[in-house]
């Protein structure tokens, strides 16, 4: 049995698997919990971030606008499912991920100065004041990521360098820093292996601390003669070298299946960007992006999860 080492989350949103179903990671059945209608300016709301706040959920969800504008807004859950989204901006950008180190909500996200896209980091204690710090990566990346503490005495924030555009290529890397100001100590931890993400990988949700090491789920991008396809993998990565890969699955945890993953701005997407989780039962709830256009969820269990990359292993 594995084991998520981290605090109960009594209130985690949860469906059991449905019987017979083969595969680790499943939906929930009320998918999307957020369609591109919840707010008056959205053109689509998808790739969001969340996590337990008060006695609920709080949020940062990426609003694309019906200028095309890229927005962040914030949102609150008591269930983690029905959503009351804010309409005031809370920054420009997208793809938000979000964590909580010694009582502070660290947001990171895809920030837009001029010369293209780098990795903005803010945090705020209430999610109504934000304070930002300077951007963390120069001169481009995408997919910055937060460990959630940190690791000897370093904050850690895995990166995807690219390049101003739709970037045909990418790695995972990760940046370190004593004081999520100064950025340094580059490392490199892994680069496409399989087909189905062969064009390029980028960190998902906050990674998880397990007893095997941190539970990474990433996207995966495949280009086919009809684009490019976005699906969900995960690896293993050392608890005190993060950068160490130690086992990762060949195959893909979620693909592109339902509707409103295969239809929308961005046909065939899912992109995960954030993950609950109940240490106590193991449970963990992903929040992910589909087709560009809407917010769903899916489930697993770090055991299951944890099976599939053993079974699985390319390492
Ligand atoms: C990536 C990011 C994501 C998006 C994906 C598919 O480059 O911009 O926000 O979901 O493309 O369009």
């Amino acid at each position: 049995m594995s084991k998520i080492l981290g605090s109960p989350l009594k209130n985690i949103p949860w469906q059991d698997k449905p019987a017979g179903y083969p595969y680790p990671v499943w939906r929930y059945t009320g998918n999307p919990v957020i369609t591109r209608d919840d707010l008056y300016f959205a053109n689509s709301i998808f790739n969001s971030a969340v996590v337990p706040f008060q006695d609920g959920f709080a949020g940062v969800f990426r609003v694309d606008t019906r200028t095309r504008d890229h927005t962040l807004v914030t949102g609150f859950s008591k269930d983690g499912i029905k959503w009351a989204l804010n309409d005031k901006v809370i920054f420009p950008g997208y793809d938000p991920r979000l964590c909580e180190i010694d009582g502070k909500y660290w947001l990171s996200w895809v920030n837009l100065p001029p010369h293209g896209s780098t990795i903005g980091i803010a945090y705020t204690t209430d999610f109504e004041t934000w304070t930002q710090l300077e951007d963390a990566c120069y001169p481009v990346a995408r997919n910055g990521v937060l460990f959630p503490r940190k690791i000897g005495d370093e904050y850690m924030l895995l990166i995807r360098p690219c390049d101003r555009g739709h970037t045909p290529w990418g790695d995972i890397f990760i940046q370190r820093s004593p004081d999520m100001t100064y950025w340094g100590k580059y490392r490199f931890v892994m680069q496409p292996e399989k087909n189905w993400e062969r064009t390029k990988i980028g960190a998902g949700p906050t990674p998880i601390e397990t007893d095997e090491g941190w539970l990474m789920f990433y996207h995966g991008v495949l280009t086919s003669c009809n684009g490019f396809t976005y699906a969900m993998g995960a690896a293993i990565l050392d608890r005190d070298e993060p950068w160490k890969v130690l086992h990762r699955s060949g195959a893909f945890l979620l693909a592109p299946h339902e509707q409103y993953e295969l239809v929308g701005d961005v046909p065939n997407v899912v992109f995960p960007c954030a993950a609950l989780t109940d240490a106590e039962t193991g449970r963990i709830a992903i929040y992910y992006g589909g087709a560009d256009t809407v917010v769903g969820l899916a489930f697993t269990t770090v055991d299951e999860t944890v099976k599939y990359i053993m079974e699985n292993d390319i390492v």
